[in-house]
């Protein structure tokens, strides 16, 4: 993408609405533009981040057995009537009535629905498990929507849910997602921390929520600091063994972590050394559920059984908030000047910053780079206004591209570029083959 063609609608003043740096960050940067409140529309910038969240997030649940459908935003009341949240979910659930008087609602979550499907096209145990999902946009009425896309009216989440014939079954498909979702947020650059979080009136203990530590978090969050350097790193995962994924899953939820809703001090205290007791606020970015045959029993949803006689499905649901990732990630990753996007989820992977435009040897050599970056399938942004260097480096490190390409007459001249690293600072002069060449070996697209 050329900047000059591009369509970032910076804003020179830091908006006084924003009490978060991921929002202030977000409206200063042009991402995202509010509509009316808890709504937002997603500029450029703002969607492309979305779009790479939203694309790991994809290649990961499928990695993990889950299957992609895509379920309406509009629901029917009637069939919330079935489970009998229709009356249970109260002012957040956004109500309509279409032209023939109907009750409808936008959307805040998907078991009915999927309950349906999956009791209409499901007929034998032994097509089970059968997990499926979907990405799509979400309405609650928040009472008190803020920190921009972070608390939402309308937000993306990937929401999936399990049909298994029995408990085991149930156990096996809820450690899928839990290891599948320290994987995604693995991958994100994001260390999640797994939590038990509150089971409500369903009980038992097999929900967590995953939280990102950042001061700016909603929940205050307790925990054993060994868990916070547990990382799954690349080992390959046997999706099929529910022995093995059981053993990550105990390995992550041996030590404390817990938030404000389920923390028991005494406990705390007995558990943990006092030198690893850590307190600090998190970002809820997941939440996983098993909630039995709770939908299934009500909107009698079964499946034929081993002995014959129809079965309720065993199942679970299983949240990411999506576009709260955005900001999230940013709350992880910024600085002074501006975000710092980890490569794997970056808006833009490089960018060409032209020192002098108008110099021929200067624009020629910034275009030779930016095709050979397409080329070998970068996302790169070349900085081809006509702005002073300091104005450009101001851009381009408030977007927080991960690489600069810093191309001017001066270098040009011993044949060199420079490659700034925008995390660390660190840069190198290399001549513009090396430094593409050191650019495919960092994203591994050698
Ligand atoms: N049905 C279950 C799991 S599919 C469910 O809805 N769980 S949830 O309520 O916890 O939402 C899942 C995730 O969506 C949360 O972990 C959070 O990351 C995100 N989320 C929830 N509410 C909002 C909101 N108002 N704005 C942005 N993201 C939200």
């Amino acid at each position: 993408m050329r900047l000059s063609r591009y369509f970032i609608p910076i804003l020179k003043e830091t908006p006084a609405e924003a009490q978060i740096v991921s929002h202030r960050l977000m409206l200063r940067a042009g991402m995202i533009r509010q509509a009316s409140a808890g709504i937002y529309s997603w500029l450029p910038l703002g969607y492309k981040a979305l779009r790479k969240i939203e694309a790991i997030v994809h290649d990961e649940q499928q990695k993990a057995g889950a299957i992609p459908v895509l379920m309406p935003t509009i629901q029917s009341a009637d069939l919330w009537r079935e489970s009998g949240r229709y009356d249970a979910y109260g002012p957040e659930m956004l109500r309509i009535k279409d032209r023939h008087d109907r009750d409808m609602l936008y959307g805040p979550t998907n078991e009915e629905q999927i309950t349906e499907i999956a009791g209409a096209g499901i007929r034998s145990y032994r097509d089970l498990p059968t997990i499926l999902y979907h990405i799509q946009w979400k309405f609650r009425d928040e009472v008190r929507p803020r920190f921009g896309i972070m608390r939402g009216r309308e937000f993306l989440m990937k929401d999936g849910y399990s049909f298994d014939i029995d408990k085991a079954g149930a156990t096996h498909s809820y450690n899928r997602m839990f290891v599948s979702y320290l994987r995604t947020f693995e991958r994100m650059g994001l260390k999640a921390v797994p939590m038990r979080a509150d089971s409500g009136p369903i009980g038992g203990d097999m929900t967590h929520e995953f939280l990102i530590l950042a001061d700016t978090g909603e929940s205050a969050v307790f925990l054993d600091s060994d868990i916070a350097d547990l990382s799954l790193g690349a080992d390959k995962i046997d999706w099929e063994d529910a022995e093995g994924l059981q053993g990550i899953v105990d390995r992550w939820t041996s030590a404390y972590a817990r938030t404000d809703e389920t923390h028991e001090e005494a406990v705390f205290n007995a558990e943990v050394p006092e030198a690893r007791r850590v307190t600090a606020r998190g970002i809820e970015v997941g939440h996983i559920f098993y909630f039995g045959t709770k939908y299934s029993e009500a909107m009698n949803a079964k499946v034929a059984g081993p002995e014959g006689s129809p079965v309720a499905f065993e199942s679970g649901s299983y949240g990411i908030g999506v576009s709260r990732l955005v900001g999230a990630i940013i709350e992880a990753n910024h600085d002074d000047k501006g975000m710092i996007w980890p490569e794997a989820v970056a808006p833009f992977e490089v960018a060409v910053i032209n020192l002098k435009q108008g110099d021929a040897e200067a624009d020629a050599a910034c275009e030779s780079l930016y095709d050979n970056l397409n080329a070998r399938g970068f996302d790169a942004l070349y900085d081809d206004r006509n702005e002073r260097a300091g104005s450009k480096f101001a851009t381009i490190d408030l977007i927080g591209v991960p690489w600069k390409l810093i191309v001017g007459p001066r270098g040009l001249k011993e044949g060199v570029v420079e490659l700034v690293n925008r995390r660390t600072g660190e840069a190198v002069n290399l001549s513009p083959d090396e430094a593409l060449n050191r650019l495919s070996a960092q994203f591994g697209r050698a």
